[in-house]
């Protein structure tokens, strides 16, 4: 196993001309959290091309939404000794002892999309993903321009104890906070998913309260088309009596910005399988890799929703 003769730099040389002479692969175990969006599909897809593309060999493993999985397929990639770990974390917190019998091992472990709360950040090498706190902020800068700094607005939270989940939060309220015409007057979580988007919106239409909502930010655009389903099902007009905001900038997104049912999707970019596989490269070849990796992403809103559409590809 190339990781095992990583252990310095003088051997590291060696692994590598071991490498060279027996062509060994390199393996990686990738705990993915599931298909909860369509985002997280893309980002799968992502990751087994590219791992393809390379000749890795790559032990995907899809733990349906639970951590109690992804702790156990953990497990697995050390008896199966792989040379590095991908690890997208459904939640935050828990993970420490799983990640201090993997380091034991000696084996790399990269954060892909979601970071977790570990007091020793040993524990792991690298986050390769966006900086989610700023997309919240993104999300609520436009919606403040939209809406002349006046909105009530109800919140789709993603995963209860995921980092996108706290931390969008965190960033939109963070500039919220400087326009006192700007509240959230309901916020519930939808779990990324765009049937419970639409279920806690069924539940929030029938509420006397609704009729003064004027904006919904989705933490994702899943929940935001599910939300959009369930206004359209009571008679509102998304995107016209109700503006919305989400993240992640899926294809359906565009679509629904071009039928005016959807105003902004704050890009958060899936495809992250080559610079996953640069950072897996690195370090088999020895080599030190950035604690944070960061993704590129963009905002993107009605007016530009039709000109972008044909490049949306997942
Ligand atoms: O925004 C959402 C997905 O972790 C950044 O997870 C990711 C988020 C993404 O389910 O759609």
């Amino acid at each position: 196993m190339i990781r095992k003769i990583l252990a310095s730099a003088a051997a590291c040389a060696l692994s590598m001309t071991a490498m060279a002479v027996s062509g060994e692969k390199i393996v990686v175990g990738f705990s993915q959290i599931g298909a909860e969006s369509a985002w997280r599909t893309a980002e799968t897809i992502s990751i087994k091309t590219e791992a393809e593309k390379r000749g890795i060999e790559l032990i995907f493993s899809d733990a349906q939404q639970k951590q109690e999985n992804q702790i156990k397929a953990l497990r697995n990639f050390i008896a199966m000794d792989v040379d590095v770990i991908g690890l997208a974390p459904v939640v935050e917190s828990g993970w420490e002892p799983v990640l201090r019998e993997v380091q034991e091992a000696g084996i790399p472990v990269i954060l892909v999309d979601r970071k977790v709360n570990v007091s020793d950040e040993s524990l792991y090498e690298s986050y390769l993903g966006p900086n989610v706190i700023e997309e919240g902020r993104n999300a609520a800068r436009w919606l403040a321009e939209r809406m002349n700094g006046k909105a009530n607005i109800v919140e789709l939270q993603g995963t209860v104890g995921s980092a996108p989940a706290i931390e969008r939060k965190q960033g939109f309220e963070g500039v919220i906070a400087d326009y006192p015409g700007m509240r959230i007057v309901m916020s519930q979580s939808g779990d990324f998913t765009r049937a419970k988007g639409k279920e806690v919106m069924e539940q929030w239409v029938k509420s006397p309260d609704f009729r003064s909502v004027d904006a919904i930010f989705a933490h994702n655009d899943d929940m935001a088309l599910g939300a959009v389903q369930a206004l359209e099902e009571s008679g509102f007009r998304p995107g016209k009596d109700i503006v919305i905001v989400s993240i992640d900038g899926v294809r359906d997104a565009f679509v629904a910005m071009v039928d005016g049912k959807l105003n902004c999707t704050v890009e958060c970019n899936p495809l992250l399988g080559p610079q996953f596989f640069n950072l897996v490269e690195k370090l088999a070849a020895g080599g030190s890799i950035p604690r944070w990796e960061e993704s590129f992403e963009d905002v993107y809103d009605e007016t530009v929703a039709a000109k972008a559409l044909p490049e949306r590809l997942y």
